[in-house]
Parts: structure tokens; sequence; C-alpha cells
């Protein structure tokens, strides 16, 4: 009883913002056998399950599913009918025995975690090595799964060659050759697999002045020699290849509607749809922690509701909840598990929502671990432990929060 005691305090703690880490871990010694907490002690309800238990908007005779509930075999994010996707790494499929399996029972979409990028893809001018994204691909294939392409055109894991190019002549030709070549491969030898593509990636920045953020393109060797325009001519050349597959424009931070590069970016994409470039869709990555911030779910909502009014699709492409700001206790699963039930129903229950996806499946795979919970000089002992699975694959109380969201219960 102790912990569930602790963690109706810290999360009456945390919403009202006074949480720091670990905070049941504090707790005197002896406290549980006490009773001496009066106030808080009166709101304890009999049984921790209960402390845990929403009402679900859309039915309020529904209730969450506790935390700690044994899913059945038959239970799973693809059997809900929507497209859940993954991140996944080729490698790790050849090397990790209960990943593939997992994904394949959970998910029916993947997004090449690194392999699709043009480093891994076209590493030297010309020369394109497709065997880790045909390995994904394939994979994908074989379990009845759709592909997000990720991702054409990124200022990142850009092979030394491209970033030396000079002269807009030589960057169109490289751009254009690459594109052509990817996509036209996956339309060729997966016809129907690889549905979307992230056709640019994190095109804009945000410069600080004194007074405040402004928008700008980010310093990249396609902006510097083709100017703003080599979005919509990406656009144009991947639509020109495969004219069925969805096209996306992907970013970070600009989820809610506010900010200097929400409003560039909503800016910028509205421009491609009036100027009739051929984009089909926005991509939200959605890295975020586990408050109601950053952005709140209604906000999201409201940035999901404006992009839809340009008649663009939406999807969440990369999401993970860290719980570096908060600790991998009680109260940090129980936040991550709300967290991702209330932004996954933000976009679930748009009809411009194509997909969500995870960047990643089990906590020991996630790309936030490279650098762990370390903020400036300190390095905090906690993990970030974002995903929906931990590190031996078990499903975590955050796995329930997606399922609910998936099944129709919001959290409230
Ligand atoms: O998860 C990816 C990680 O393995 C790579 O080292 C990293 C390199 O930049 O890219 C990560 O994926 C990124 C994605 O491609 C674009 N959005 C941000 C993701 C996390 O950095």
């Amino acid at each position: 009883m102790m912990r569930s005691r602790l963690w109706v305090m810290g999360l009456a703690a945390s919403m009202s913002g006074g949480l720091g880490c670990g905070d049941e871990d504090r707790a005197p010694a002896g406290s549980e056998s006490s009773g001496a907490q009066t106030g808080v002690e009166s709101l304890q309800p009999e049984e921790p399950a209960q402390l845990i238990s929403y009402e679900c908007r859309q039915d309020p005779a529904r209730k969450s599913t506790p935390p700690g509930a044994v899913a059945s075999e038959a239970q799973s994010f693809r059997e809900t009918g929507r497209t859940v996707g993954a991140a996944v790494a080729a490698w790790r499929l050849a090397e990790d025995e209960q990943y593939g399996p997992t994904i394949a029972a959970q998910f029916n979409q993947l997004t090449a975690e690194n392999e699709m990028k043009w480093e891994s893809i076209e590493p030297e001018p010309g020369v394109f090595d497709f065997t880790a994204a045909d390995a994904l691909v394939t994979f994908a294939q074989q379990n009845g799964m759709k592909v997000r392409g990720h991702t054409l055109v990124w200022h990142s894991q850009l092979p030394t060659w491209v970033d030396e190019l000079t002269g807009a002549d030589a960057v169109r030709a490289a751009l254009t050759n690459h594109i052509q070549t990817v996509v036209a491969h996956y339309r060729d030898n997966f016809p129907g697999v690889v549905v979307a593509w992230d056709v640019v990636n994190e095109a804009l920045n945000v410069q600080q002045g004194p007074m405040g953020g402004t928008a700008i393109f980010r310093d990249s060797v396609f902006y510097r020699e083709l100017g703003e325009g080599f979005i919509a001519e990406a656009f144009q050349i991947a639509s020109a290849t495969d004219p069925d597959a969805l096209l996306f424009y992907n970013d970070f931070g600009v989820e809610g509607v506010n900010g200097a590069k929400s409003t560039g970016t909503f800016d910028m994409v509205s421009g491609l749809v009036a100027a009739g470039v051929p984009i089909h869709g926005m991509g939200f990555q959605m890295h975020t922690g586990p408050l109601d911030q950053g952005p709140g779910a209604a906000d999201f909502a409201a940035n999901i509701a404006r992009y839809a009014g340009l008649g663009l699709q939406v999807e969440i492409t990369e999401m993970d909840v860290s719980l570096c700001a908060i600790g991998g206790n009680v109260l940090g699963q129980e936040l991550q598990r709300y967290r991702y039930n209330r932004i996954l129903t933000a976009c679930l229950e748009s009809p411009a929502c194509r997909s969500v996806t995870l960047w990643g499946v089990g906590d020991a795979n996630s790309w936030l671990n490279d650098n762990g919970c370390t903020q400036g000089m300190i390095t905090l002992e906690t993990q970030p432990a974002p995903l929906a699975f931990g590190d031996t694959y078990a499903r975590k109380p955050a796995w329930w929060g997606i399922y609910d969201a998936l099944t129709g219960c919001e959290y409230q």
C-alpha cells in the first residue's frame, strides 16, 4: 500500500507542478504503518488499482484498463484495426530474437530508423546499397505491414560527398537522382509496401533574437544551393516517380499551434499547398515528456485541425515519452501511460490522422539511450525508458495507455 499512497501524493504534486524525481523512494521509513498522513490519507481508495482508473471520455461507463492488467495473446496494437508503426533497426532484427516477433505481433507499419537515410543508401555518388533497407521492407511484406520511407532529403546523416557539392546544377542532379532511384526501387520491387515517404525532414530551425524566436530555413547544402525551392522540387520529383505514394513533410517542435517554428512550418506547408506542390501530409515527430505540455493534447488537436483544414493528412511519426524529467517510478510510468493516451487520442480522433508511430519498440532500443538522462553537467541515474515495452519486451503501463487510445478510450 505504501507505493500507491505515495503515488497519489506524487501525482497531486506533479499535476500542480511541484514534484521532483523519485519521491516514492524518499519516503521516511515506517511511514506506511504510522497512519499519520492526515488529509492526503483520507483521500485514499482501498485498492491500488482504483487509484489509476479513469473514465473513458467517449463512454463514461467504460473505465481505463488497469495498468498492470495482463494482456491476452490476441490483444495487440494492430488488432485494433488502426495503423500503428514502430521505428525498426535491421541489425536488431537479425540479432535479437524477441524483437522481430514482438514487432510482427503488435505493429502493422514500420519506419526504417536509419537504413533509408542518404548516408546508408547512397554512400558514394550513384552507388546505392539497399541491403539493410530491403531487409526491413521484406520483413514488413512478410508480416503484412506497410512501411513509411524515412527520409529522402535531410541535412543530417548525409554523406560527405553530398555536403561538399557546390553549385545548383550539381546539387539538383544529386537530389533528383537520389529521390528517383530510391523511390523507384521500392515502387518496382515492393509494390504497395512503402506507402508513404518523409520527403523532406526538419528543414526549419529557430533563430533566437532579442525579440524572441524566428523560424528560418536550416542551413544545408540543399538550401544553400537551391534556396527554399528545394522543398517543392523534392516533392515534385518524388510524386513524378511514384504518384501513388503519400508524401510528407516531417519535423519536431511543431506539434503545438504556438511558437515561431510551428508558425513558420504551418506557413511554409500552407504555401506548398497553395502552390499546388504534391504534398499529402504533415508528420509530427512527437518526441516528448510525460507532462501535458510541449504541446498539451488540446493544443496538438488544434494544430492537427489546421493542417486538416489545408486538406492534408497528419501522422504522429516518431513518438516517445522520455521519463528523464520524472524517473521511472510508479508515478513516471503512470504519467507516461496517460500522456501516450491523450496525445494519441488527439491524432486518432481526427479524420485526417493516417497513422501513429512509436520511435522504437523496447526501452533498451531507444535512441534516447545514446545520451541517457544528461542535463548540462549532470547525468541522472534514471533512464529515458520512453517506449511501450520494457527492456525485455514486457508490456509497460504505457502499452495500456496506447491500447486504450486505439480502442476509443481517452482517459479523463
Ligand atoms: O533514432 C535515430 C538514431 O538511431 C540516429 O542515431 C539519429 C541520427 O540523427 O537519428 C535518429 O532518428 C531521428 C530521425 O531520423 C529524425 N527525427 C529525430 C530522430 C531522433 O534523433
